[in-house]
């Protein structure tokens, strides 16, 4: 008998610890705007965009060529393969305003691109 009343009483703040838990990581997830980057002939479109200061980012970069690419910033200090026709995603920031140049490794002469940061 007791023990099913200590089970009773713990178990109302355990399933509203949870759905706190729940709540609040997808509060979490919704913060992030997502925008997108994609390759196509070797050049990134959009090669310059604006990202805002002070929050994270999802970074969606879509590589349409056949063949692979490398994204990479040194300044973001990252570095991802993108396997041709496919697509990664990376999570940035928050940043601090400034130019945040980035480049297509493997095809380095004409992919190449910046981020804005305001
Ligand atoms: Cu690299």
């Amino acid at each position: 008998m007791m023990a099913s009343r200590t089970a009773k009483f713990l178990a109302v703040p355990l399933a509203l610890a949870l759905i706190l838990t729940c709540s609040s990581v997808t509060a979490l997830r919704a913060q992030e705007e997502t925008f997108t980057l994609t390759i196509k002939d070797h050049r990134f479109s959009t090669a310059r965009l604006e990202l805002p200061a002070g929050k994270k980012i999802k970074l969606v970069v879509k590589n349409l060529d056949p063949t692979p690419e490398e994204f990479e910033s040194v300044k973001l200090n990252r570095e991802k393969v993108i396997p041709g026709g496919g697509e990664i995603v990376l999570i940035l920031g928050p940043l601090s305003p400034g130019t945040y140049d980035f480049f297509g490794e493997f095809h380095a002469e004409t992919a190449k691109g910046e981020f804005v940061v305001k």
